[in-house]
């Protein structure tokens, strides 16, 4: 599963990228400094079930801090998007090529009101962010009914020839897109149209899916970021304005220099905390500690710099999507190997026993006899939904 980040050009997507992923991609006050798409590892927070068992654990996958799993999750940081995009304009459909594998996307945008359209920088409040909202769904929905309208009347005539269903057919259209059957099942059910005769469709209907698609079945999360260059009542603001989106303000500039300062020793300070320790105050140079005075001022209006939370409010809320245990003996929550709980798998909420043996190893979901559910001691059958945070045993005769 991928995370997108998208947005206009010049928000700060990719000095969010840097902060999430620790990289070092290209950041600039100007326009379309990123083109390639920049893929990197990020992690989401979950607690650690190793307290419980009385042992420390030993990770393979995710690491472990006091208690803390730190689960993986791919993001990719693309071009801006601007006005026009699914048209070509910008880097147009490139763009929205690379976030064909995207199941959810930070939508970054400059809560300051400085950052225009197309990238450019004016005064603040010049622009209105919940514009770039709007803008980028209407955007995503543009491309999403110009990939399915390709040659439609075409295509849907012979279908109805051929007794191929409008479902199935627009499914084949949309599969590299991530889409799945049952999705746009759901969504021609949700819109009443007339799934006998697709070639009869007025104008509108492929627009009208498109939006249904990806409002349903692509959350967004919206970063309103540059939060040091505005105020509270401003995020405010903007959270009113995007009704039920969720948003979250913060700043990428200063959970990177948090990041980094870490990771170089001079503080301590782990993502999504309210607060950072100076390790050795007085090595710090005049600038370092004018910085990190700032950063105390941010810290104590805003709570957190809002990135960790942006990226876990889309995963877990969003996303839906909840974090599993497996293990292979029940009493020592261990692998074959004897690690414990080596493993912390981010899964949909509402997998099954069996999905999650299949999501193992496809012998362990085609053997699958039954699970044990670890902490309870208790027989789980292949379709018991699994809870956040289980710890699984999964029996198999292969
Ligand atoms: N004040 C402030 N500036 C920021 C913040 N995040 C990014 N910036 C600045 O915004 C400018 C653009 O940052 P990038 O990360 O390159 O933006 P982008 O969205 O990836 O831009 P493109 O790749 O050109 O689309 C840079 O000058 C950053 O330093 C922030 O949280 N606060
Ligand atoms: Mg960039």
């Amino acid at each position: 599963m991928d995370v997108g980040l998208v947005g206009q050009p010049n928000v700060g997507k990719s000095t969010l990228f840097n902060a999430l992923t620790l990289l070092h991609v290209p950041m600039a006050p100007y326009p379309f400094t990123t083109v390639e798409p920049n893929r990197g590892v990020s992690h989401v927070r979950v607690p650690c079930p190793h307290p419980e068992l009385g042992r420390p654990c030993q990770p393979g996958n995710a690491p472990c801090e006091g208690s803390v799993r730190w689960v993986p999750v791919q993001l990719v940081d693309v071009a801006g998007l601007v006005p026009g995009a699914h048209q070509g304009r910008g880097l147009g459909n490139r763009f929205l090529d690379d976030l064909r594998q995207a199941e959810g996307f930070l939508q970054v945008v400059d809560l300051t009101g400085a950052t225009g359209p197309e990238g450019n920088r004016s005064a603040p409040h010049t622009f209105d962010p919940s514009e770039a909202v709007r803008f980028l769904e209407e955007e995503l929905v543009l491309w999403l009914a110009e990939v399915l309208g390709r040659q439609w009347e075409k295509l849907s005539r012979s279908a109805e020839l051929t007794g191929t269903k409008t479902d199935e057919l627009i499914a084949g259209r949309l599969a590299g897109l991530g889409f799945t059957l049952a999705q746009v099942q759901g969504t021609i059910r949700q819109s009443a149209l007339d799934s006998s005769h697709p070639s009869r469709w007025e104008a509108g209907t492929l627009t009208a899916l498109a939006r249904t698609l990806i409002t349903t079945h692509r959350p967004r999360w919206v970063v309103a970021n540059k939060a040091d260059e505005s105020t509270p009542p401003e995020a405010e603001k903007l959270r009113h304005d995007l009704g039920p989106l969720p948003v979250s303000p913060a700043s990428a500039e200063v959970e990177l220099t948090l990041r980094r300062a870490d990771q170089a020793g001079l503080v301590q300070y782990r993502p999504g905390d309210a607060r950072f320790t100076r390790v050795r105050p007085d090595a710090l140079s005049a600038g370092q500690a004018r910085a990190l005075d700032g950063i105390d001022r941010f810290l104590s209006l805003w709570r957190t710099t809002g990135v960790q939370e942006s990226l876990e409010g889309l995963v877990f809320t969003g996303l839906q999507r909840m974090v599993v245990f497996p293990v292979e003996d029940e009493n020592h929550w261990t692998d074959s190997k004897g690690r414990v709980l080596p493993d912390a798998l981010l899964v949909p909420r509402g997998t099954t026993a069996r999905q999650l043996a299949y999501r193992v190893h496809t012998d362990l979901g085609e053997g699958f006899l039954r699970a044990i559910d670890a902490r309870r001691k208790r027989t789980l059958g292949a379709d018991h939904p699994l809870e956040p945070g289980d710890v699984i045993r999964v029996i198999s005769h292969r």
